[in-house]
């Protein structure tokens, strides 16, 4: 497991694990008196998403550019992403490309669900994150930082490594 991976890895699960202390508390409110011999629910399982190989092309200050990725559900239950923020363009949006005949189009995407224990790929010709009017210029061997949501609540940062077009 490369390094980038790892450390998205580690702050999944510091987010996953509050989220348990947080159920656990709601469940030692007002449920406290219920007999002590009764099994106390375990919170439901949550997807455990994971960024593998995020990259993106450069450009150059109020261009677009596409991120690509793929994005692993580690978890059983399948989760649906929603959409994704960056400082890094004024507008941010989740974006699939398709050919008909010899022309490439692409179109905008409400949600791109993932499957639990499954992978979903983005890369060109295919599902990307489409950042439009860049804040800045992007060189190669810039980072450009995003945050995927989810329709779960959960949230994921990625960065993506530049390369040259
Ligand atoms: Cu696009």
């Amino acid at each position: 497991m490369c390094a980038a991976c790892a450390s998205a890895l580690a702050r999944a699960r510091v987010r996953l694990s509050a989220l348990a202390a947080a159920a656990v508390m709601a469940a030692c409110g007002p449920s406290a008196e219920r007999p002590a011999t009764e099994a106390v629910p375990l919170p439901p399982p949550r997807a455990e998403m994971a960024v593998h190989e995020a990259w993106a092309r450069s450009a150059d200050s109020g261009a677009m550019t596409s991120v690509y990725f793929t994005l692993t559900n580690r978890a059983t239950v399948s989760d649906t992403l929603q959409g994704a923020t960056s400082a890094a363009a004024e507008e941010v949006g989740l974006h699939m490309s398709m050919q008909h005949g010899n022309t490439m189009h692409m179109a905008s995407v409400q949600s791109l669900p993932v499957p639990g224990e499954d992978s979903v790929l983005f890369a060109p010709l295919g599902a990307h994150v489409m950042l439009t009017r860049m804040t800045r210029a992007y060189a190669a061997g810039d980072t450009i930082a995003l945050t995927l949501t989810f329709t779960s609540g959960q949230s994921l940062e990625v960065r993506a490594g530049v390369r040259q077009p």
